[in-house]
């Protein structure tokens, strides 16, 4: 499950509870519809019918609740079995419960009985339960751990290195040693540059069977408040697209995908206020940005794509400054004219991350373009990222941020 560094216990049991809530409600509102429709819509069966069900509806809030506060509804095929045995046993329970408060004596035939009620009455409130417990409980558990009370800080969500970081792709450079425990010091002094300047830092759920899945950047990119899921260009990293998914639910963000056969990474989508670049890369293929220009132009943006033929993902070569001009290396640009403004630094492998509107992160393996920037009046933060330079990654790749 994706980990806010700042989602309280409390925060949890409200999500939990939120969702229960709104189970029990939906299912309660939606088999006493179907029974009084069924039972010739006469005001005077709604609150019979209503009593009828009223005990199951508590027994099913209370399994959701329990599910929810350990995370589990966030996985679609948990959210069906809770669905299922919570109505079930709701039903089950809930009818004995009334039977009980009725005063009807036990024999052997209530058992069977009750087991009947499960494919009769009972099966209206099952199906209603795993619907809501499958649609709505997910969407409101990511709404409510993803509000940030009394707080305005922005998300970035960051993907802890797997013991496996060593076998990521190499597309242009030689595979050489990688220090495992210094990228894991690295990786923690990145996340600590992005918590001082004010990030609330999301954990996606770390996957140690897949290499490259710190660059979390390729597997998702955000809108405002629509995320889209890449679909990694390279087939070892297209697993690692699960988690990012689940990322953005829990987020509350509206989710859209890239889908087979187009490809796109998120290291090739350079947002400059409105306009987004998309690099035409070895990763992001012709279909990739197609769907990519049909999910965000109803949404205000226009996608510029960008012959990438020199380096790994657009973003290799070029980022952009708070101000939004684009920086880059020129020898990797392949067409710097295509952009509006291009300010070429001295050294490739210069790319910001947009702390804020008057500062930025750098690699320190570029000092004379992190002091070309701050002489333009940025405030430059460095960390070193030099494990994760082996492995063809940068700043940026190592987080998404949320905006
Ligand atoms: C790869 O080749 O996919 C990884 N080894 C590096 C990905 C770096 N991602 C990025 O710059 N956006």
């Amino acid at each position: 499950m994706p980990v806010s560094r700042t989602l309280t216990p409390a925060r949890r049991v409200v999500a939990a509870l939120a969702a229960a809530v709104a189970v029990a409600a939906l299912t309660h509102v939606s088999t006493v519809l179907v029974f009084f429709v069924v039972n010739g819509s006469k005001p005077e069966n709604i609150v019979p019918i209503s009593n009828y069900f009223m005990p199951g509806t508590l027994v099913l809030a209370l399994v959701v609740a329990i599910v929810a506060s350990v995370g589990a509804l966030r996985r679609w095929y948990f959210a069906v079995v809770t669905g299922l045995i919570g109505g079930a046993l709701a039903s089950f329970l809930g009818t004995a419960f009334g039977y009980q408060l009725a005063g009807v004596s036990w024999n052997a035939d209530v058992p069977s009985f009750l087991a009947t009620t499960l494919v009769g009455t009972g099966l209206v409130f099952i199906v209603a339960s795993t619907l809501a417990s499958l649609f709505v409980a997910p969407r409101l558990l990511g709404w409510v751990s993803s509000l940030r009370v009394g707080s305005s800080r922005p998300i970035a969500l960051v993907r802890q290195p797997s013991s496996r970081l060593a076998d990521g792709e190499l597309t242009h450079l030689d595979r050489v040693a990688v220090d495992l425990d210094l990228a894991d010091d690295q990786w923690q002094a990145y996340v600590s540059a992005l918590e001082e300047h004010g990030f609330e830092v999301v954990d996606v759920t770390p996957a140690d069977e897949l290499p490259d899945s710190v660059f979390i950047e390729d597997a998702l990119v955000i809108f405002g408040s629509t995320a889209v899921i890449t679909s990694p260009g390279a087939e070892t990293r297209r697993p690692e697209t699960d988690a990012a998914r689940e990322s953005a639910h829990y987020l509350g963000l509206r989710v859209q995908a890239i889908e087979l056969p187009g490809t796109l990474d998120g290291g090739d989508v350079l947002k400059v206020g409105s306009t987004v670049y998309v690099g035409r890369s070895g990763r992001t293929n012709a279909e990739g940005i197609r769907q990519l220009r049909a999910i965000i132009s109803p949404l205000g943006y226009t996608v510029v794509a960008v012959p990438v033929k020199k380096v790994l993902h657009l973003k290799s070569a070029v980022t952009a400054l708070p101000d939004g001009t684009v920086i880059g290396y020129a020898k990797h640009v392949d067409n710097p004219a295509i952009f509006d403004r291009f300010l070429a630094m001295p050294e490739p492998g210069a790319a910001v991350v947009v702390l804020s509107a008057d500062t930025v992160l750098m690699a320190s393996s570029v000092p004379k373009s992190a002091a070309l920037v701050a002489d333009l009046g940025y405030r430059v933060i460095t960390v070193d990222v030099s494990e994760f330079e082996k492995l063809e990654g940068c700043v940026t790749c190592l987080s998404v941020r949320v905006r």
